[in-house]
């Protein structure tokens, strides 16, 4: 059987063979996307992103038990921008998430940057399909921060759940206004340390200030804020359950439609230019690296450099 088909079937070591040949981006990497696309789409796809050590790998080992209680199964993608090499944070991923180790019905995969945070944007965007084809009914991607490569893993999940610790206090800077934009719940982590309600004070009094989302069916959703204590697997439930009613939001507001056909246009204007660059540079060649240095001894302006090099590169 071809890989595509195993992996559709379900065969673990065919799902762990695809993810590793996304992750290689390799040319045969876009044949399987291909084959797998079309059987792809059907899993809800949770990001769930925080700063370093509030507690996500935690949350989403938790997260998987209680989803697992209820019989769905659970992929997982733990994303690691700031390893460049398979390091420390990545194995102590592996060594948590322990609990699922040997359950058939979870499949955790870590994925690392290597040094490219466009690459590893995609990598993940299409580990995502290989474990959406592959069957698997949620899952839930673990990313760090919000950089670039974060926010673009978020725009490519269904629900964003925002991961932040106590001890925040009156720190105006305590959640970067671009994290507060994508997260559809919120979790304060740690519950058991100090200034937790604090923490959910301020932010469900930040999210007062933010301009209500309305869906196309006029519905609007309020993104709650949920106290959660992962080590002990307090407040998972209740986050499970607001992960569904983001869900059953998006379907019933219309709100995931329009969010699929952003993403689509998203992902398609992406590999758009992706091609368009690479097929310029197959044929621009040595013109370009000439054009680089006119431009750095300004003997042309990069506009005009590029309108050239356009005009001379059209096949
Ligand atoms: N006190 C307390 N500690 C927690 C809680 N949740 C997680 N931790 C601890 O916080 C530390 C970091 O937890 P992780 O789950 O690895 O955090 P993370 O956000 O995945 O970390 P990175 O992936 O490295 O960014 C570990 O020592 C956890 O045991 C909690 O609810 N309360
Ligand atoms: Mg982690």
């Amino acid at each position: 059987m071809e890989l595509a088909e195993l992996i559709i079937a379900g065969d673990r070591r065919a799902i762990a063979r695809g993810i590793s040949l996304v992750e290689s981006q390799a040319p045969a990497a876009r044949e399987l996307v291909a084959a797998l696309y079309p059987h792809a789409g059907r899993a809800h796809i949770v990001g769930i992103t925080g700063a370093p050590g509030v507690g996500k790998s935690t949350l989403v080992n938790a997260l998987a038990l209680d989803y697992r209680r209820r019989g769905a199964r659970v992929g997982i993608v733990a994303v690691d921008p700031s390893s460049p090499f398979s390091g420390g944070a990545i194995l102590g991923d592996r060594i948590r998430m322990r609990d699922l180790a040997g359950d058939p019905g979870v499949f955790v995969r870590s994925m690392a940057s290597r040094g490219n945070l466009g690459g590893l944007a995609r990598a993940t965007v299409d580990a995502v399909t290989v474990l959406d084809a592959a069957g698997f009914e949620t899952i839930l991607v673990e990313t760090v921060g919000a950089g670039q490569a974060e926010v673009e893993i978020a725009q490519a999940a269904h629900t964003v759940a925002v991961v932040q610790v106590p001890g925040m206090g009156d720190d105006i800077q305590a959640i970067k206004a671009g994290l507060l934009e994508i997260a559809d719940v919120l979790v304060v982590n740690k519950g058991d340390q100090d200034g937790a309600d604090q923490a959910v004070a301020v932010l469900e009094a930040m999210l007062s200030l933010a301009p209500p989302r309305v869906g196309p069916s006029g519905d609007a959703w309020t993104p709650p804020v949920l106290k959660a204590i992962a080590t002990q697997g307090a407040g998972i439930a209740p986050l499970a359950q607001a992960i569904a009613e983001h869900a059953a939001y998006l379907e019933r507001s219309g709100q995931g439609q329009q969010n699929d056909q952003a993403r689509a246009a998203r992902e398609l204007h992406q590999a758009v230019r992706e091609a368009l660059w690479e097929r310029f540079l197959a044929q621009a060649g040595s013109e370009l690296a000439a054009a680089v240095q006119r431009v750095r001894d300004r003997q042309i302006d990069p506009y005009t450099a590029a309108e050239q090099l356009l005009r001379d590169a059209e096949p």
